[in-house]
């Protein structure tokens, strides 16, 4: 059955990042497709309080609390889910922070977090949980790349440069994995609707126009629309694409930009 293709049953996920936004959308769907969902965070609270709303539409997640930039504790929650739940069939890289600050007045510490959270820990976590994948000859690793990873924007210098290397770092990991059955893919989300972006949306920012202009669907994205699109990537429908940045953007990248009132 045509169904099929997306029937993740049987399947562990670890979604880092995934008790709110982009990550959460992603667990609910790929939950509801069959999947066993390990959810990652770093505050507690979250981890707790995220768990009913994944029960509201019927998924149980398995919670866990780790640091993406350590690795003692990476391989320490990788060791917990592969103890109490089983090895990490598919691995959703989607923890990440953002510093919307220009390059002459960001302290470099803060340029390095931004880098270790949006770079580094894609390539901690996916160095852990890879072996096994390799072993079993399956595994699929999603690494939340974005727009960012083709633009550049005013006061975003860190982030752009994270989501740039991690797009090429998605290409790098194909190219050592592919031939052991491992499909490694990235998401480029345009403009969505989480707590990362509300800064930008909310309370009449200029931002929000240029989103409406610029975006040819002219609306924000939704988590939800991110999910969809993990779950192509998360199942056997794309087991040829590897290496590829998915762009979900409503049109975004595709688009110049236009003179308002032309062809409205
Ligand atoms: P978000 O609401 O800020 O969520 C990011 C998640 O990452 C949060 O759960 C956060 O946990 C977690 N996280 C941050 N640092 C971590 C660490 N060191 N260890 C473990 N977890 C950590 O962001 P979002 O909008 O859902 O975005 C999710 C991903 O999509 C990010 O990688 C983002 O760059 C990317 N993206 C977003 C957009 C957009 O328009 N929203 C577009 C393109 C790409 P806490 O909340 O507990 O800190
Ligand atoms: C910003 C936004 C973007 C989005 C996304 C676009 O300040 O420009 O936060 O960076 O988060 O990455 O694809």
């Amino acid at each position: 059955m045509i169904q099929d293709l997306f029937d993740l049953k049987g399947k562990i996920v670890l979604v880092t990042g995934g008790t709110h936004g982009i990550g959460m959308a992603i667990g609910k769907t790929l939950g509801q497709a069959g999947a066993k969902i390990c959810v990652n965070d770093i505050d507690e609270a979250k981890l707790e309080s995220c768990k009913a709303e994944y029960a509201e539409v019927g998924v149980d997640v398995f919670t866990l609390k780790f640091n993406v930039t350590d690795e003692a504790d990476v391989d320490a929650g990788i060791s917990k889910i592969e103890d109490e739940v089983g090895s990490i069939d598919i691995l959703v890289n989607n923890a990440g922070i953002i510093k919307r600050v220009p390059i002459l007045d960001m302290a470099i510490s803060d340029y390095r977090q931004v880098i270790d959270v949006d770079l580094v820990a894609p390539f901690i976590v996916s160095k852990r949980v890879a072996p096994k994948m390799i072993e079993k000859g399956f595994g699929k690793i999603i690494n939340m790349c974005s727009m960012m990873s083709v633009y550049g924007r005013n006061s975003v210098s860190a982030y752009a440069s994270a989501k740039g290397g991690l797009k090429l770092l998605t290409a790098n990991m194909c190219c050592e994995w592919a031939k052991h059955n491992l499909q490694i893919n990235g998401i480029g989300p345009g403009y969505i609707a989480t707590a990362q972006t509300a800064p930008i949306r909310e309370g009449g920012h200029p931002f929000n126009d240029l989103v409406m202009t610029r975006t040819p669907a002219n609306r924000w994205g939704e988590p939800e629309d991110v999910g969809n699109a993990a779950l192509f990537l998360a199942s056997k429908a794309s087991d040829f694409v590897n290496g590829q940045v998915l762009y979900v953007d409503g049109g975004i990248l595709a688009n110049f930009g236009y003179v308002k009132g032309e062809n409205d």
